[in-house]
């Protein structure tokens, strides 16, 4: 049997020229070209009632939170600065839930840019709104328009993480994000750094929640470390 991986999908809930009113849920396919080239069985999850998420995480042997909007500072009780970018309250609910129901299941979670923000600020951790107006000495987070798959800033990454067996202990990422943590949750542990100490990955080895704050996706194709991150968290799901 194929490993079953839920993917949650971005939300659009307001007017658009192509969709008017009929709102939509989408997603990015570089995510499930990625999973299913690892021989998973991917399920996009739409945004929906909280109350729903205790029976998808019974469905799904993983999840994959992918990036998108900015986490609501509400999550951490903050009220956003102007710098807080689109946030999308019935998105950050039902992941909120999703996190909770599988770890709730002890099953693994791997949180892509805002995927990682989410799961930090769901179980008690906080963020940064934007590290641009609240974070000194920031580098470049944002490499927009540059091509998603060039590799803009180094990190340093701790030995014997999730994040190394793929990585080693330094190399380079893509970066596309105003956002980071700010209070790491409890129970998680920072396993990757840019050279201005913003951190890049974080992991909860006990319940097997893991978060990056590059885009491995889009590095999948062109990057042999991206491709070995996501072999390896589809290994720990099927397990
Ligand atoms: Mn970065």
């Amino acid at each position: 049997m194929k490993p079953v991986i839920g993917l949650s999908a971005s939300h659009i809930e307001k007017s658009t020229s192509q969709f008017g009113n009929r709102y939509v849920d989408y997603i990015q396919k570089d995510y499930v070209k990625a999973l299913e080239k690892l021989g998973a069985l991917v399920i996009i999850l739409p945004v929906t009632n909280p109350s729903a998420a205790n029976e998808y995480a019974q469905k799904i042997d993983g999840l994959v939170l992918a990036g998108g909007d900015d986490v609501s500072p509400l999550l951490y009780q903050e009220d956003p600065i102007k710098e807080n970018g689109s946030n999308s309250i019935a998105r950050d609910n039902f992941e909120k839930a999703m996190i909770e129901s599988m770890k709730q299941q002890s099953k693994p979670i791997l949180g892509v840019c805002r995927g990682l923000q989410i799961i930090n600020a769901t179980l008690g951790g906080a963020n940064y709104q934007d590290i641009n107006s609240q974070y000194k000495n920031v580098l470049g987070h944002n490499q927009y328009p540059t091509e998603w798959s060039t590799l803009t800033h180094s990190i340093k990454v701790n030995e014997d993480s999730f994040l190394s067996k793929a990585w080693g202990t330094e190399g380079l990422v893509n970066s596309f994000h105003h956002q980071a943590v700010k209070r790491i949750a409890d129970g998680f542990e920072a396993t990757a750094f840019a050279s201005d100490q913003i951190i890049e990955a974080i992991e909860n080895k006990k319940y097997n929640i893991y978060g990056v704050q590059f885009h491995p996706e889009m590095l999948f194709d062109t990057n042999q470390h991206a491709k070995q991150l996501f072999r390896n968290f589809v290994e720990i799901v099927k397990k």
